[in-house]
C-alpha cells in the first residue's frame, strides 16, 4: 500500500465556492510529483453547501477529507484539530481562498524533504509580493503586524499563513495555545524550528466570497503577541539556567 506522502491542512469559514478551485489547483499541482496526498477541510459549520460540495468532490475521487466543527471556531485552532486528522509525515498549511499559489507546494515538500524545518510561504523577500489591488492600509496593517513580531522571529512575513513542516515539530510543540489566526508564528516560537527556509510567493487577493479578517482578529493578534513574548522570555531564561 502506498503510504500518505502529505496532508494540506485547510481551515475554512463560508468557502463553499473556492474548494473545488482549490482542490483542482491542488491536484494540477501534485499530480506529476507525489502519488498519495489527502486534503484536510476543518470547516467551522458554514453551512454554505461546504458539506455538500466537498461529497461531490469526493465522490470523483479527490482526496478529501472534510471535519466539521460544531463547537469550536478560529482559524489557529482549526488547523491544530487539522494536524490531529492528519496522517502523513509532512504537513502544509494553506488558505481556502486561493490566495496562497498551490504551484509552490512541491517546493516546500522537498524543501522538507532535504531537511528544513518549517518552510514559509512570504511576500516580502525578492521574488514575493502581493496582489496590485491590495490597498495601502493593508500592506501597512501587515508590516506594522510583521513589526510588532520582531523580536520573536527573524522571518521576513510571520503574518504568513502558508507553510510546511514535518510532523515531528508539531508533535514535539508542548502548550500550544494560539488565540486568532497566527498559527504559524506560534509555532515558530514554541517548536523553535532549526532549519527555517523562506520560499517567495505572490499573494493573490482573494476574488470569491468575503474576508473573516476583522478588527475583532487583530485585537486577538495583540493578545496572542503578549503571551508569545511572555513565553519567549520564561523560555529564553529556563535555557539559560
Ligand atoms: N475553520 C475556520 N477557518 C477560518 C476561520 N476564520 C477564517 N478562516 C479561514 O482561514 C483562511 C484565512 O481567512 P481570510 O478571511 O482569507 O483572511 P485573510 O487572508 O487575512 O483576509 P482576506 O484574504 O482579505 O480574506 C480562509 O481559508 C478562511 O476561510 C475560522 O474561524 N474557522
Ligand atoms: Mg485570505
Amino acid at each position: 500500500m502506498i503510504k500518505c506522502e502529505l496532508s494540506i491542512i485547510v481551515p475554512t469559514l463560508r468557502e463553499a465556492m473556492n474548494i473545488p478551485i482549490l482542490v483542482k489547483e491542488i491536484t494540477t499541482a501534485l499530480e506529476p510529483v507525489l502519488s498519495d496526498w489527502e486534503i484536510i477541510i476543518i470547516d467551522d459549520n458554514s453551512r454554505d453547501g461546504t458539506i455538500k460540495i466537498c461529497d461531490r468532490l469526493s465522490r470523483e475521487g479527490a482526496p478529501l477529507k472534510l471535519v466539521v466543527r460544531k463547537n469550536k471556531r478560529g482559524l489557529a485552532t482549526a488547523v491544530l484539530d487539522g494536524f490531529a486528522h492528519a496522517r502523513a509525515p509532512v504537513f502544509v498549511v494553506m488558505d481556502a481562498d486561493l490566495s496562497h499559489p498551490p504551484t509552490s507546494i512541491p517546493l516546500f515538500y522537498k524543501m522538507i524533504q532535504d531537511g528544513a524545518e518549517f518552510v514559509l510561504g512570504s511576500r516580502y523577500i525578492p521574488g514575493g509580493g502581493t496582489d496590485d489591488r491590495w490597498t495601502v492600509y493593508r500592506l501597512l496593517n501587515s508590516k506594522f503586524a510583521s513589526l510588532l513580531a520582531r523580536d520573536l522571529t527573524s522571518v521576513s512575513d510571520p503574518m504568513s499563513g502558508f507553510f510546511a513542516l514535518p510532523r515531528s515539530l508539531w508533535e514535539r510543540c508542548e502548550n500550544l495555545s494560539p488565540v486568532g489566526y497566527k498559527i504559524g508564528l506560534e509555532l515558530i516560537v514554541k517548536g523553535r524550528p532549526r532549519n527555517i527556509k523562506e520560499v517567495p510567493i505572490h499573494f493573490r487577493t482573494r476574488m470569491l466570497g468575503e474576508s473573516k479578517l476583522s478588527l475583532r482578529q487583530q485585537l486577538f493578534y495583540l493578545n496572542h503577541l503578549r503571551s508569545l513574548y511572555w513565553y519567549k522570555l520564561k523560555s529564553d531564561k529556563a535555557l539559560e539556567e
